[in-house]
């Protein structure tokens, strides 16, 4: 995998085709989806491995991707740690949510390699039926986890968790360090399992104060990277709303930064010139016209100074009822972009 074009942007070593994949490429936008779904609900279809490897597959072989991304989601760990999740149309529900300190020391530690092994067999499921294709594989940030597990559920702004921060600090220290001793260990068995790199879902560090993101986002994303380090596999960091942090990231030990859309990419690319970039596409510009997407496609490729480092995405999920003949056009744009040689 090591000489795909996707891993050797990670590594800022990419010299030929701009990779692209695209955040949340397995889903409902796709009628092949949609008729696996019609089968089997979300929380079987995340525990069947055979059918993981069709969801992944999907997007890929049919766009011609240049990444597959483990199927699950980021609330796959909380079952064992005692908190059931659903899924119902409207988005997650928590059984038991985190309301206080109480709530917090009856969470139960685990072993993922003993609880999550449908996740492990999914990954080796990809490989047999996509055997070039990097795999990435994820997870929640500690701050992203706990937004749902202290709020029960979605939220715009998860007022619950940004309150319970300060009313608690000792017991979301505890929190937090168990968040990070799973995710860890879960990141890890992803690899072992054949993930060629990992990426950190951070979807609500935006809604932080600069210190709340520094010790509450920032500071445990770096435990874990610095735990997967001697894996030596790219570790990808996504943040939904990184433009008030940039110079944060700057400084976590990983490979590349996932931009959001409200972030400008030459921007993101000047504050971070160790790292790797990925994004940053609005996903509702994919209900434009073909030619406004090949006009906005460009206008991010042409704004960058190198390619070597950048790897090609929305700037964040792809939206249900997105038409599939403007995922071809994006795609097909990112791929036959041609640098200037002056
Ligand atoms: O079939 C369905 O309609 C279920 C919808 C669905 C899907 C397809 C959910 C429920 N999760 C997923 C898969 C999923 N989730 C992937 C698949 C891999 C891919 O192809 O990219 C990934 C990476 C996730 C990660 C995830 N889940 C995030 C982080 C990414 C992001 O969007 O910021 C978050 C926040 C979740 C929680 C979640 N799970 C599902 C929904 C609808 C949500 C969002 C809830 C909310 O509104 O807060």
């Amino acid at each position: 995998m090591n000489g795909s074009p996707f891993i050797k942007a990670c590594r800022g070593t990419n010299d030929g085709r701009i990779p692209i994949w695209i955040m949340r490429q397995a889903g409902r936008y796709l009628p092949e989806y949609r008729a696996v779904r019609e089968k089997v609900s979300f929380e079987q279809l995340c525990k069947s491995p055979s059918l993981i490897a069709e969801v992944v597959r999907q997007p890929v072989q049919r766009f011609d991707l240049d990444a597959a991304i483990l199927f699950s989601d980021i609330l796959t760990i909380m079952d064992p740690m005692g908190v059931p999740v659903s899924f119902p149309e409207g988005g997650p529900v928590l059984a038991n949510p985190v309301n206080g300190p109480d709530d917090v020391a009856k969470l139960k530690p685990y072993d993922p390699a003993l609880e999550l092994t449908f996740v492990f067999d999914g990954i080796s499921e990809i490989r047999k039926v996509l055997p070039a294709s990097p795999i990435i594989g994820f997870a929640g940030s500690p701050f992203t986890l706990a937004c749902y597990l202290i709020q029960g559920k979605g939220s715009s702004n998860f007022d619950k968790p940004k309150q319970f921060l300060h009313k608690y600090p000792a017991a979301s220290e505890t929190l937090f360090n168990f968040l990070v001793d799973i995710v860890s260990r879960y990141l890890e068995e992803q690899i072992k399992a054949g993930a060629d790199t990992v990426q950190l879902f951070d979807s609500w560090g935006g809604i932080l104060s600069q210190d709340d993101y520094r010790h509450w986002s920032a500071r445990p994303v770096q435990e874990i990277f610095r735990r997967l380090k001697r894996y030596n596999v790219p570790r990808i960091l996504f943040v939904n709303n990184v433009a008030p942090y940039l110079d944060i990231v700057a400084d976590i030990d990983c490979e590349v930064i996932g931009v959001d859309y409200r972030c400008d990419i030459a921007r993101a690319a000047a504050a971070l010139p160790h790292k790797a970039v990925q994004g940053n596409l609005d996903p509702a510009v994919l209900f434009g016209s073909k030619e406004s997407i090949v006009r906005q496609t460009g206008s991010i490729l042409d704004s960058l100074s190198t390619h070597d480092n950048f790897i090609f995405n929305l700037g964040h999920g792809i939206q249900p009822g997105t038409p599939v003949e403007s995922v071809y056009t994006l795609v097909e744009t990112v791929h036959g972009f041609q640098r200037s040689t002056a």
